[in-house]
């Protein structure tokens, strides 16, 4: 059986927990918890390069990182990616978007917040949600007139940008100034399969 290592809070990996949902695809979860420095320990540094989760761990032992291809592994030949290459490739192209503009500006204020650090480190929020406004704006702008990032249709680009983007709230960005996107996180998390991040809370 495919074995996840992921740690609760992380949209990452959440990202991946949908995905094995929506596929039927059995797992066994191992939780980290990273406030405790678990994913920096000699054992797990030998699955995960640089020490962070998600890993997807395989039953030959090999193990795979980076959240987008353990996605991109995991979907391939089915409904989630789309069979034409240039469907495709717009897809994939949200994948980077969301890795490259989005998910450092969302997740570290959250983490700031979530950690009881927000007030020390305002400085850094301040320019974080500088650079995720611009980007929460173009989302917002490509999303006004449509309902799926690509074609016509809920694909992989549609579950991998919008685990951080509906996390946004709990950085400190006031989401009431993007009602397409609180829209399509809405119709994103009525699909069938999806999971919310907390099962247990
Ligand atoms: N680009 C990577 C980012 C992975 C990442 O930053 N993981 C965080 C949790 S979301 C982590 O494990 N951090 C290690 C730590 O906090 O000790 C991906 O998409 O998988």
């Amino acid at each position: 059986m495919l074995r996840l290592y992921d740690s609760r809070f992380s949209g990452n990996c959440w990202k991946i927990r949908i995905l094995l949902s929506q596929l039927g695809i059995p797992f066994e979860r191992v939780t980290l918890d990273l406030t405790q420095g678990e994913a920096g320990t000699p054992a797990f540094r030998q699955k995960s390069r640089f020490a962070r989760v998600p890993v997807l761990e395989f039953e030959d032992g090999r193990t795979l990182v980076e959240s987008g291809a353990i996605l991109l592994h995991l979907a391939e030949g089915t409904h989630l990616v789309p069979e034409d290459p240039f469907l495709r490739a717009e897809m994939m192209g949200w994948l980077f978007f969301e890795q490259a503009d989005l998910q450092k500006p969302i997740a570290t204020p959250r983490v700031y917040h979530l950690r009881g650090m927000a007030a020390e480190k305002a400085g850094d929020i301040a320019r974080f949600h500088q650079d995720g406004h611009a980007a929460l704006d173009k989302l917002e702008q490509w999303l006004a007139p449509r309902t799926w990032l690509v074609g016509e249709r809920y694909t992989l680009a549609d579950l991998a940008a919008s685990c951080y983007v509906s996390l946004a709230g709990q950085g400190g960005y006031d989401m009431a100034r993007y009602p397409a996107i609180r829209a399509w996180t809405q119709r994103v998390s009525e699909q069938p399969g999806w999971v919310p991040l907390l099962t247990d809370a």
